[in-house]
């Protein structure tokens, strides 16, 4: 198991992943995990109580949820649950962050089809589960450090960009990825407003480098279970050194391009967002500072601040930017 640097916060804060695992033990040798049916019975991190709901997901992804192994850790508290499921940026489905959670639960996520394209050799429209039958599915505890300054620690599903990549065969002119999330405004009551800045469908890219870099995620589940649809289900990108935007949701179309792809925050707001994204304390949005951030759940008696940290404490991708200005590249 690969252990990520910890951060600043206090040690009497923490709840170890260690106190999940030694739980779902318990549970286990009470007979009450593999029974249960309020709760599903395989994954390493489970929700510690909650009275939401849980995502059990389609019949053919569960045996692959079942068998994941956790391949990277952090010492850090995890957001709970609750926190993660119902405090959600997805402009689909509205601006608040509660409104994913009130308004995407009737959301069609099963099945689905993503489209793959370009400079590829497998170009096609594949059902996701056939998309998905070579890959291992991992648990990843990730830090997710949003742009408007909060964070989360969570507990991911999922298998690496790179893996997928690889079976797809991108021709040698593929030097970018873009990503498409589901236009379809019939389910997605943010694509219908009239106030929306947003030009719809999201979309978002990476160099073919960072796609490839083994940190860089396609998740289809969290805290044990299938991806709720308010987090992206039943696919989304985890990119953890960037903010969070680059981390789109529900994606239909993957595309291998030789030229830079646009990407949804920049077309709206090019001073403000940039295509790279990296978190970067030193580099201030122009309206506010990223010199450190809330650690989720955090209020007003107890903010939760804590220092940001360069590429959001995973150096291991600093190689990738040698030579570039990141103020410039912001
Ligand atoms: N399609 C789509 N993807 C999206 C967004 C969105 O509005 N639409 N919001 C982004 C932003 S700003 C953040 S911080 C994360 C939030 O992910 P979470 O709700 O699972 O925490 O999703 C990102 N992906
Ligand atoms: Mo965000």
């Amino acid at each position: 198991m690969l252990i990520g640097k910890s951060s600043k916060i206090l040690s009497s804060e923490i709840t170890s992943e260690s106190a999940y695992l030694s739980r779902r033990s318990l549970l286990k040798g009470l007979g009450l995990v593999a029974g249960a049916t309020s709760m599903p019975s395989y994954a390493l991190t489970q929700p510690k109580s909650s009275d939401l709901p849980l995502y059990p997901g389609p019949d053919w992804l569960r045996p692959k949820l079942e068998s994941a192994k956790t391949t990277w850790s952090l010492d850090e508290e995890l957001t709970p649950y609750d926190s993660v499921i119902t405090y959600n940026n997805f402009y689909e489905f509205g601006l608040n962050k509660e409104d994913p959670y009130e308004r995407a639960q009737n959301f069609k996520t099963d099945p689905w089809q993503v489209e793959i394209l370009g400079e590829v050799e497998r170009p096609g429209i594949y059902n996701l589960e056939d998309l998905l039958a070579k890959v291992d599915i991992e648990e990843r505890i990730y830090r997710f450090r949003c742009v408007e300054a909060w964070s989360m620690v969570i507990p991911w599903l999922g298998f690496s960009l790179a893996s997928l990549i690889k079976q797809l065969n991108p021709t040698s002119n593929a030097k970018y990825v873009e990503f498409v999330t589901l236009e379809d405004p019939e389910q997605m009551p943010g694509q219908r407003s009239l106030f929306s800045t947003i030009d719809w469908p999201y979309r978002e890219g990476l160099r073919i480098d960072e796609a490839m870099h083994p940190l860089t995620l396609l998740a289809v589940g969290v805290y044990g279970q299938a991806m709720p649809p308010q987090n992206g289900a039943p696919l989304r990108l985890v990119v953890p050194w960037k903010y969070g935007f680059k981390s789109i949701k529900s994606i239909v179309q993957i595309r291998f391009r030789e030229t830079m792809p646009q990407n949804t925050w920049r077309l709206t707001a090019s001073q403000e967002y940039g295509f790279y994204a990296n978190v970067n304390p030193t580099v201030d949005h122009p309206r506010w500072s990223q010199a450190t951030e809330r650690r989720l759940p955090s209020s007003l008696f107890n903010p939760r601040i804590i220092e940001t940290q360069m590429f959001n404490g995973y150096e291991e991708v600093a190689p990738l930017y040698a030579g570039m200005d990141l103020s410039k590249w912001y």
